[in-house]
């Protein structure tokens, strides 16, 4: 067993023990090569959150980390395991009326989980810098990581009302992509498996930031994890 499976398996029976930074996640994405989101019925999990709520101060207020992990992504996983129950119901009697509505909100509440379910782990109190293979594929990609992150800033500060800004790796195309998505699951690209999401609803920032979107997203990129985003390229890389 290693570090990373002892600690899940930690997580999983100790229970009342302390969640190890950027492991809680981490462990999952060794054994499953993504994040496992569900349990073993195929039902939504709302996965701890990885650092203590107050970590990512001064950046990020405790009270907007508290209600956005709480409600905005907790609410999100209610809400898909409804849609996804009341498409089951809708199997079982063989009767399909409104699932074409289940679907679609289906789609938008299992899109938040996944993009802040990542958010989460690319966001840490002790940040690091792109190295390797990813810092390899953004030079390659975009000129200079500079160049990247000016990119992916621009992208998410311009987002069109809720939504967010995403690096993603392409298997298609064995490419690194930047996205500008809007609310959970509108202009993506088919494949794209998020590396890096920033959040840019206005709950992500509004306690703190009030109308300063550019301000936030600024200042989020003193907080991330990029060994967890390399951590996630080792794993998409290998859906190729
Ligand atoms: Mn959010």
């Amino acid at each position: 067993m290693n570090r990373k499976e002892f600690l899940r398996n930690s997580l999983l029976l100790g229970g009342t023990l302390a969640i190890s930074e950027q492991h809680a996640f981490a462990g999952n994405l060794v054994v499953n090569g993504i994040d496992r989101l569900t349990d073993a019925q195929g039902n939504f999990v709302h996965q701890p959150l990885p650092f203590a709520e107050a970590a990512l101060e001064p950046h990020m207020d405790a009270e907007t980390v508290h209600l956005h992990y709480t409600f905005h992504h907790g609410n999100a996983v209610k809400a898909a395991n409804k849609y996804q129950g009341l498409i089951r119901e809708a199997l079982e009697k063989g009767v399909y009326d409104n699932t074409d509505f289940y679907t679609k909100k289906l789609t938008l509440q299992s899109s938040s989980h996944i993009l802040h379910s990542i958010f989460w782990t690319n966001l840490s109190a002790q940040p690091t810098e792109p190295t390797g293979e990813l810092l390899r594929r953004i030079e390659q990609k975009f000129g200079s990581y500079d160049k990247m992150k000016g990119l992916l800033a621009y992208l998410s500060k311009n987002v069109d009302g809720n939504g967010w800004g995403i690096l993603g790796y392409q298997p298609y195309f064995d490419q690194l992509t930047l996205l500008q998505c809007e609310d959970h699951e509108k202009l993506t690209q088919w494949g794209v498996v998020p590396l890096l999401v920033i959040d840019v609803w206005e709950h992500a920032y509004y306690l703190k930031w009030r109308n300063k979107r550019d301000g936030f997203v600024d200042s989020l990129f003193a907080l991330i994890n990029w060994d967890n985003v390399a951590e996630r390229l080792e794993q998409a890389v290998k859906l190729q």
